[in-house]
């Protein structure tokens, strides 16, 4: 095995946070949801520090905000919070030391915007909604994604926390990735909201691999990979080790088994099937897909056990397990 593919391999399971435990059955909730009448307004998120996502949207949501406010508050909540080290501040560095974050943003017109190894900056979700409402553009880069967000405004901070830092130094020792599953219960944040107006959109935001090599850009900031909306259909988003959700496009095929009738349960499932299908080695990796459509309905899978996400509907906060594929 080459050492690119073995680094990518090993660091697989072990920086994904491969979690635990949440407060019930996902089918249970799923059906719950289905059978009321409800539906409307809904947030969704990845893990459990989507519950405090959750929190900050459901302030828009019931409010009658609109959805591209409720998920770029939400996600903002995990951003700044230094405890998750997947994202934001405090998120682990590449295998350099440097932290560099990645984030796209989806609204009810189709509208999108994303940064990809951005340094330095708390918030890479709001200039990831600058990009798309202020440039023709719907991706900067690196140095330019910093010299935009600049100019808007934003400042620029330094984001390796001391803990972050020290683990870092701890692992150069031995510069080994060695799964270790389950320890964490938290990780990169992907968001969905439908408004009372019944309006889509989504976000999601992460520091991606920890130690990752410096350039290296997951699926979270490639719209249609680790997040998609479409607001006549419904949404997605991905967790997990991005390199499979891009080669298979999750969140637009996701979107896409919607539009073709499927539910968004089994849209996920069919997603994640994909990736079983088409590439070798996927037992080593997590991979976790949450979607929603326009009747309120919801869909979460994953390949391994241990993936959970808050589901705010109802005036109702929920973490709950998602069902998973390897049995
Ligand atoms: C990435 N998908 O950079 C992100 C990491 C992640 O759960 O979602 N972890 O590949």
């Amino acid at each position: 095995m080459s050492s690119r593919r073995k680094f990518i391999k090993q660091s697989g399971l072990a920086s994904l946070g491969l979690l635990a435990a949440g407060s019930q059955s996902g089918q249970a909730a799923v059906r719950k949801i289905k059978a009321g009448k409800i539906t409307k307004p809904l947030a969704i998120s990845t893990w459990k520090n989507g519950m405090q996502a959750n929190v900050a949207g459901w302030e828009v949501l019931k409010n009658g905000g609109r959805a591209l406010d409720a998920v770029e508050q939400g996600v903002m909540v995990v951003e700044a919070d230094p405890n998750d080290m997947s994202v934001g501040y405090g998120g682990r560095p590449d295998r350099d030391g440097i932290v560099t974050l990645d984030a796209c943003i989806m609204d009810e017109t189709g509208n999108a915007g994303s940064v990809c190894a951005l340094e330095n900056i708390k918030h890479p979700i709001s200039v990831a909604r600058r990009v798309m409402e202020k440039t023709p553009h719907v991706m900067l880069a690196g140095a330019g994604a910093l010299q935009f967000a600049k100019e808007e405004g934003f400042a620029e901070e330094i984001l390796l926390t001391e803990k972050a830092r020290k683990e870092w130094q701890e692992w150069r020792k031995t510069s080994d990735y060695k799964p270790v599953i389950n320890i964490e219960n938290h990780d990169t944040i992907g968001m969905l909201a439908l408004d009372q107006k019944g309006d889509i959109s989504g976000a999601c935001t992460t520091s991606g691999l920890a130690y990752k090599m410096h350039g290296r850009v997951g699926d979270s900031p490639i719209i249609g990979a680790g997040m998609y909306c479409d607001n006549e259909i419904g949404g997605a988003v991905a967790t997990g080790m991005g390199e499979l959700v891009m080669k298979t496009l999750g969140s637009f095929l996701v979107v896409e088994l919607m539009n073709q009738g499927l539910s968004p349960q089994k849209a996920v499932e069919e997603a994640i099937a994909r990736i079983v299908k088409k590439i070798p080695g996927y037992q080593d990796f997590q991979i976790g897909y949450l979607a929603i459509n326009k009747a309120g309905e919801v869909g979460a899978y994953s390949l391994h056990k241990g993936f959970n996400y808050a589901l705010y509907a109802n005036d109702n906060n929920q973490l709950i397990d998602s069902d998973y594929y390897l049995k």
